[in-house]
C-alpha cells in the first residue's frame, strides 16, 4: 500500500492531523482571499475561532456560483507566478468554473491518484490506458500524472476515435483501462464489431468514474472486458479524480482525508447527519495552495459506509455516488436517480445498457419516457415480443421504484453514445407542450 502511514492512521491521529491542517487553511483563506474575508466577516467569524474540526460548522459553505462570481480567478489564494497549471468543470450545470494548481498542488494530486491504482492492483509494471479527455477537464491528465507517479507506463489517448482505442488496447499490452464507464461500454461494443476477443488481452482492471454508474453496470463492464472494475471519484473544483477510490473490496469510496474533510449534511437544514445516513456531501480541502474551498458543497448525495474496512485503510468510506441532486427526477412525487433505472434496464436480458430519460411537458404535468435499447439477439420488426418486453421492463421498474414511467424499446445502436461522461437525461420540458 502506498503511503501506509497516512492510510492507516489511527481515527483519532488523523483527527489531530485534519484540525492542524483545517486551522491552517482557514487562517490562508482568510488572509488571502478577499471573497472569503468578506463572507467570514459577514458570519461574524475569524480564523482564531477554529480550534479543531469540530469548529467546521461554524464556517461557512462555498457554493457553485462563489466560484462563478470569482470567475475565473477570484478564489485564488495565491499570485499567478505560483500557479503552474488551471483547469476547469465540465461546465455541465452553467458557467465553467476555473481552478488553479501550484507544482506542490499537482505533486498532491498524483500522489493521490497513485493511491487509487495503487488499490486497483496497479504497479510500476502496468501499462495503462487512459481515455479521459484531456484538456480543461481534470479526467485525463489528473490520471495521467498519477499513473506516471506510480512509475507505471500511461498512454495518453484521450477520449474519443473509438476504433484507434481498441487498436491501443489490443496491440500495447495494456493492463488498465482508465475511462468513464459509458465511454468503456461503447469501446467494448466497438471491440467486438471489430473482432477483437477482449479476454485473450492482458487487460486486468478498469478505474471507472467521473460519472455514476451502478453495480450492474460494473459486472457487465467486469464481463465484457475479462477485467476487475473499480470505482474513483473526485470534482474539479475539490482537486479532480482522485479525492476517493475503492480498494479491493468494493465497498465504498475511500476519502483521502488527510488532504479533504468530508461532511454528509441533510439536504433541507444543512446539519450533519449521522454516519450511514444520505446527504448532500461536502469538502474543505486541507493542504490546497492554488484554490482552497472552504465546505464546498458539491450537490453529490451519498453517505458514509459505518465500520472499518477489511483492507486495513482507517479512511472513511464513501458509498458510490447514486446521483446529483441536480439530477434527480421527482416523478409523482418519487425521488428517483437514472442509475436506480439502469441499475433495472441491466437485469433484463432483453435490453442493452444503453438508456436516455427524456421529461416532456403534458399539460402542466411532467412526462418521464425511458428510452432503451433492445439487445441485438431480438428481432426487431417482432411486434408481440416488442410488446411483452416492454411491459417486463415497466413492470420491473414499477416494483423496484413504485413508478409507472412510459418506455420505448428503441433499435441497437440508435441511442447516441459518449465518448465521456453520457447524457442519461434529456429534459424538453422547456420545448412545449406534448398535448
Ligand atoms: O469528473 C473528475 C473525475 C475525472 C473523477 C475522472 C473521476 C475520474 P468534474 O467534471 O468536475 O470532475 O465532475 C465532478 O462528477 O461532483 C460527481 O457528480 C460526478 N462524479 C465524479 N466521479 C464520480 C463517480 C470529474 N465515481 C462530478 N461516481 C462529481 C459518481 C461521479 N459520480
Amino acid at each position: 500500500m502506498l503511503d501506509t502511514k497516512e492510510q492507516t492512521m489511527e481515527t483519532s491521529e488523523r483527527a489531530k492531523l485534519q484540525s492542524e491542517r483545517l486551522s491552517e487553511v482557514t487562517e490562508r483563506v482568510y488572509s488571502q482571499v478577499k471573497a472569503y474575508k468578506d463572507k467570514f466577516d459577514e458570519h461574524g467569524i475569524t480564523p482564531c475561532d477554529i480550534t479543531g474540526i469540530e469548529d467546521i460548522t461554524k464556517l461557512p459553505f462555498t457554493v457553485k456560483n462563489d466560484m462563478r462570481a470569482a470567475y475565473p480567478y477570484g478564489l485564488f489564494a495565491v499570485p499567478l507566478n505560483q500557479i503552474v497549471r488551471v483547469h476547469s468543470s465540465s461546465g455541465t450545470t452553467g458557467q465553467i468554473t476555473v481552478v488553479g494548481y501550484t507544482e506542490k498542488d499537482l505533486k498532491t494530486w498524483a500522489s493521490l491518484v497513485a493511491r487509487a491504482f495503487d488499490a486497483a492492483g496497479a504497479t510500476d509494471q502496468d501499462i495503462i490506458q487512459i481515455s479521459y479527455g484531456y484538456g480543461l477537464f481534470t479526467g485525463g491528465l489528473g490520471v495521467h500524472n498519477g499513473v506516471e507517479d506510480l512509475g507505471a507506463v500511461a498512454i495518453p489517448v484521450s477520449g474519443g476515435n473509438t476504433k484507434r482505442q481498441v487498436q491501443v488496447l489490443s496491440d500495447f499490452g495494456v493492463t488498465g483501462l482508465a475511462v468513464t464507464p459509458s465511454y468503456a461500454l461503447l469501446v467494448a461494443e466497438t471491440a467486438q464489431k471489430m473482432g477483437v476477443d477482449l479476454h485473450a488481452l492482458p487487460l486486468r482492471f478498469g478505474v471507472f468514474g467521473a460519472e455514476p454508474w451502478s453495480e450492474n453496470l460494473r459486472s457487465q463492464l467486469e464481463e465484457a472486458f475479462g477485467i476487475e472494475a473499480f470505482d474513483i471519484y473526485g470534482l474539479s473544483e475539490v482537486m479532480g479524480p482522485g479525492v476517493g477510490f475503492e480498494c479491493e473490496e468494493h465497498h465504498g469510496l475511500h476519502i483521502n482525508e488527510d488532504h479533504f474533510l468530508i461532511e454528509i449534511l441533510d439536504k433541507e437544514t444543512l446539519e450533519p447527519v449521522e454516519d450511514g445516513e444520505y446527504g448532500e456531501v461536502v469538502f474543505t480541502t486541507l493542504t490546497k495552495e492554488g484554490i482552497p474551498l472552504i465546505r464546498y458543497r458539491t450537490r453529490d448525495i451519498s453517505r458514509i459506509i459505518p465500520g472499518s474496512c477489511p483492507c486495513g485503510r482507517t479512511t472513511r468510506r464513501l458509498e458510490r455516488i447514486t446521483g446529483r441532486s441536480d439530477d434527480m427526477l421527482i416523478i409523482r412525487g418519487v425521488n428517483v436517480y437514472p442509475t436506480q433505472i439502469e441499475q433495472i434496464l441491466l437485469d433484463i436480458e432483453e435490453v442493452a445498457p444503453h438508456y436516455q430519460i427524456i421529461l416532456t411537458k403534458r399539460g402542466s404535468l411532467d412526462d418521464v419516457e425511458v428510452r432503451v435499447e433492445l439487445n441485438d439477439s431480438v428481432d426487431f420488426d417482432e411486434i408481440k415480443s416488442l410488446e411483452s418486453i416492454t411491459k417486463k421492463v415497466s413492470a420491473a421498474i414499477a416494483s423496484a421504484l413504485a413508478i409507472s414511467v412510459k418506455v420505448k424499446l428503441v433499435e441497437p445502436g440508435s441511442i447516441e453514445r459518449s465518448e465521456g461522461k453520457a447524457q442519461r437525461v434529456v429534459d424538453r420540458r422547456g420545448e412545449g407542450s406534448t398535448s
